[in-house]
């Protein structure tokens, strides 16, 4: 079902539910400029992932990727806020409980004024020595080396701070993550392709647990079949006119 309509069984549950869980994707920063990954117009349309997004690829060529990332965090940096990031800020305020886990990287949840935001794939805003774990400001380290990763004092080459494949999420974040979608009564996956894991592997937990499962995303993906609801829209649409929990359900 690909309509902005919500049958009344399911604003139903939303107004009872007390353990909100929303999951977004590059979908969301869509309509704030961002490149989506997948798909028309998508990041890896014009490149291969495997060339960008992995640790063998910053190993062979480690200007081109830090060139990459230096220009996705100009970008990212010159984008604003969009309505489905601010309407997730007040989501925090319906629900007894409420989770915002993200694949984003690029820090726009943080920006709208999400509290608490879990970052499963990292974020682009750190630069993180590869060697010793060192830290620093990821537009202070372009800003010092723009062409090239500059160099740790330990020897060792700063790259971004996210979770490339074949590389482990941060354990606790990713527990956090799980547990939550685990208990969850009602779980939103906004402009996310749902083909990464384990990161899609939490749309799976929440329908396990029993939750109402809805999905805002103008394309279907590979759950789509199995949602409670399918909003086929963008999400800085769907996502204000989402059902909340009404005043008087209290
Ligand atoms: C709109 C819209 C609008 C458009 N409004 N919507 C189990 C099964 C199969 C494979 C694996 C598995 N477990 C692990 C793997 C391997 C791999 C993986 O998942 N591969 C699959 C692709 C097959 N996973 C990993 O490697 C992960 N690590 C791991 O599992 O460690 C254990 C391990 C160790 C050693 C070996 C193997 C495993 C790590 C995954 C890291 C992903 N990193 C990236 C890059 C981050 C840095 C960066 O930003 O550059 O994260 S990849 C990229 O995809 C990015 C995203 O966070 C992630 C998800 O993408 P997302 O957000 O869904 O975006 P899109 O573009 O795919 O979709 C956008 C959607 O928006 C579309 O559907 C549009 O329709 C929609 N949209 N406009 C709403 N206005
Ligand atoms: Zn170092």
């Amino acid at each position: 079902m690909e309509t902005l309509e919500i049958p009344e069984p399911i604003r139903e549950r939303c107004r009872s539910a007390r353990r909100a869980v929303v999951f977004s994707g590059a979908g969301v920063s869509r309509e704030s400029g961002l490149d989506t990954f997948r798909g028309a117009g998508g990041l890896w349309e014009r490149m291969r992932p495997e060339e960008l997004a992995t640790p063998e690829a910053f190993r062979a060529d480690p200007g081109k990727v830090w060139r990459w990332y230096a220009w996705r965090w100009k970008t990212a940096a010159g984008a604003q806020p969009n309505p489905a990031h601010y309407a997730l800020v007040r989501w925090e305020t319906l629900f007894p409980a409420f989770h915002l886990i993200t694949q984003n990287v690029d820090g726009l949840h943080a920006r709208a004024g999400s509290r608490g935001v879990l970052e499963l794939h990292g974020t682009l805003l750190t630069a993180r020595c590869h060697r010793c774990g060192r830290q620093r400001d990821m537009g202070e380290a372009i800003a010092a080396s723009p062409e090239k990763p500059p160099a740790c004092d330990c020897g060792g080459l700063f790259r971004p701070a996210v979770v490339w494949f074949g590389e482990n999420l941060d354990p606790e974040v990713l527990s956090q993550a799980q547990e939550e979608a685990a208990r969850c009564d009602l779980f939103l996956s906004v402009g996310t392709s749902s083909t990464v894991y384990p990161a899609a592997g939490l749309i799976e937990l929440a329908q396990r647990a029993g939750a109402c499962v809805i999905e805002v995303n103008p394309e279907p993906t590979p759950f789509s079949r199995r949602m409670d609801l399918c909003l086929g829209a963008p999400a800085g649409v769907a996502v204000p006119f989402s059902p909340r929990r009404s005043r008087a359900a209290g």
